[in-house]
C-alpha cells in the first residue's frame, strides 16, 4: 500500500489528542514537599538506605545532583563519592542531602496526582507511580493543546505541589517521547504533521520497545535514530526482528494506534509500613495498623472498591510473613469495620516483637450498586460482637492466606 493512502471504506478518524503525563524525579519532589528547604538543592533518595549509613541504592536524583553524576540505581556508597553529604561536610557548597524512601508518602502523592488526571482526561492509563497517559480528544483541539497541558501541569502543581513534564502528540508511544524531550518542568506538543520530523533524530534506544540488545543490532545495520528506523525497509526489518521489527518501524513512524485504555481493576488494596529495627511496643503496633487501616479504607473509597476480605500482616524477626485475613458475608465499604477487624486480627500477635504490619482488603467489587445490607455488620454493636467475638481461624478465608508478593 502507498503511503498515506486509505484502504476504501475506512473511516476518517480525527486524529486523537494523546497526553504523556510523567512527574519529574517524583520520589525526590515528594520529599521537597514536606521539606521545602530542599527545594533548588541537590536530593537524594536511596532505597535501603537510612541516615547516616553507606549502604542502599539510589532511587532517584534531584536534577541538581545529577549534575554530579548521580543516577538511578547507582550505589549510596557511589553516589556519596560524587555528591557528599551534607550532615557530613555542612560548609562543603557542593554536598548534597540524602533521604531513604518512603513509599507510602510517594503512594499518597501519586494518586492525589492520579484524581486530576482522572478529572481531565476522557480515559487515564496509569504506567506507574509517577506516570500516566489522558486521551484528551474530547477535552481540547489541536490548537490549544499548549494551554491544555500547561493547566494540567499548573493544577498538579497548585493542588499536589509537584512538578510534571507533560508531552502531546497523536500517538502514545510519541507523547511519551514528548514529555521526556524537555525534562524537568517540559512541556512539548507534536502536532499530527509534525510527528515524523519531531522522531527523525530520536536515538533509536529511545523508541518504546527498543532495549539495549536490540539497539546494538540496529546500530549494526546502520540504523542509529529513530528516523533512520521509519525509512529503513519494513521487510528488511521485519525478516531480521520478525513481528516486532515491524511494529517498531510503525512506531519510528508515530503509527501507534495502541487506544489509552484504563488498566485492569486491581485486586487488592494494601499499605504497609516498617518499624525501625523491630519493636516489642503494642501499643505502637496497634496505632500503626489503624493508620494503615484508614488509609487503606480511604482509598477504596477513592476509587469506589468494596471489599470482601479484611487482612492484615504482620512481619516479626528474622523476616517471618505472617498474613491472617477475614472475610465478610458480602462487600463492603467501611472504614470503621477495616479498623474494626484488623485490631481483632492483630491481638494474637500482642506478644510479639514486629518489625513490619500491613493492612490489605480483597476480593474487591466496583459494581455500581447499593451497599449490601449485611446482617451482624449493620450496627456498631453487631460489628463488635463479630469481629471481637473470638472466631477461630476455620471460620476465616481460606484465601487469605496470602503471599508476600500478593500483598504489594
Ligand atoms: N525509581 C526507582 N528505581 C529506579 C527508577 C525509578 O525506585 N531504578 C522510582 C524513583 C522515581 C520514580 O520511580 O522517582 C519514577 O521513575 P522515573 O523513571 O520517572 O524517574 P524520576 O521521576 O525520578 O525522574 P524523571 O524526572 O527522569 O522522570
Ligand atoms: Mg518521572
Amino acid at each position: 500500500m502507498v503511503d498515506g493512502e486509505r484502504l476504501p471504506g475506512a473511516p476518517d478518524r480525527p486524529e486523537r489528542i494523546v497526553l504523556h503525563v510523567d512527574m519529574d524525579c517524583f520520589y525526590a519532589s515528594c520529599e521537597r514537599r514536606r521539606e521545602p528547604e530542599l527545594r533548588g538543592e541537590p536530593v537524594v533518595v536511596g532505597m535501603g538506605y537510612e541516615p547516616g549509613e553507606t549502604v542502599g541504592a539510589v532511587a532517584t536524583a534531584s536534577y541538581e545532583a545529577r549534575e554530579y553524576g548521580v543516577e538511578s540505581a547507582q550505589a549510596i556508597g557511589a553516589a556519596l563519592e560524587n555528591l557528599p553529604r551534607k550532615a557530613d561536610e555542612p560548609d562543603n557548597p557542593d554536598a548534597g542531602f540524602y533521604r531513604p524512601v518512603d513509599l507510602d508518602f510517594y503512594q499518597d502523592v501519586g494518586s492525589d496526582v492520579k484524581e486530576i488526571l482522572y478529572e481531565l482526561g476522557d480515559t487515564v492509563r496509569e504506567v506507574s507511580i509517577d506516570e500516566a497517559y489522558l486521551d484528551v480528544t474530547d477535552r481540547t483541539a489541536w490548537d490549544v493543546a499548549e494551554g491544555f497541558a500547561r493547566h494540567v501541569k499548573q493544577r498538579i502543581a497548585r493542588e499536589v505541589g509537584v512538578p510534571a513534564s507533560v508531552g502531546v502528540a497523536p500517538d502514545m508511544s510519541t507523547a511519551k517521547l514528548a514529555s521526556d524531550h524537555d525534562k524537568p518542568d517540559g512541556l512539548v506538543v507534536v502536532e499530527p504533521g509534525e510527528v515524523r520530523e519531531f522522531l527523525a533524530p530520536i536515538d533509536v534506544a529511545d523508541v518504546h520497545g527498543v532495549g539495549p540488545v536490540r539497539a546494538r543490532e540496529l546500530r549494526e545495520l546502520g540504523i542509529e535514530t529513530a528516523g533512520d528506523l521509519a525509512s529503513a525497509d519494513p521487510y528488511e526489518l521485519t525478516e531480521e526482528f520478525g513481528e516486532r521489527g515491524r511494529d517498531l518501524y510503525r512506531r519510528a513512524r508515530g503509527e501507534d494506534n495502541r487506544p489509552v485504555e484504563p488498566r485492569g481493576k486491581p485486586k487488592s488494596l494494601s499499605r504497609e509500613s516498617a518499624f525501625d529495627g523491630a519493636t516489642d511496643d503494642f501499643e505502637r503496633v496497634r496505632e500503626q495498623v489503624a493508620t494503615l487501616a484508614a488509609a487503606v479504607a480511604d482509598r477504596a473509597t477513592r476509587k469506589d472498591a468494596f471489599y470482601r476480605t479484611i487482612g492484615v500482616k504482620v512481619v516479626t524477626p528474622p523476616y517471618d510473613v505472617h498474613t491472617r485475613a477475614e472475610s465478610l458475608p458480602g462487600p463492603v465499604d467501611d472504614p470503621e469495620l477495616v479498623d474494626a477487624v484488623t485490631q481483632d486480627l492483630l491481638g494474637e500477635f500482642a506478644d510479639e516483637s514486629v518489625r513490619k504490619v500491613g493492612v490489605r482488603v480483597s476480593n474487591l467489587d466496583f459494581s455500581e450498586r447499593e451497599q449490601a445490607s449485611l446482617d451482624g455488620f449493620e450496627s456498631d454493636d453487631a460489628a463488635a460482637s463479630t469481629t471481637h467475638g473470638g472466631r477461630d481461624r476455620s471460620e476465616r478465608d481460606p484465601d487469605g492466606q496470602v503471599s508476600l508478593d500478593e500483598f504489594d
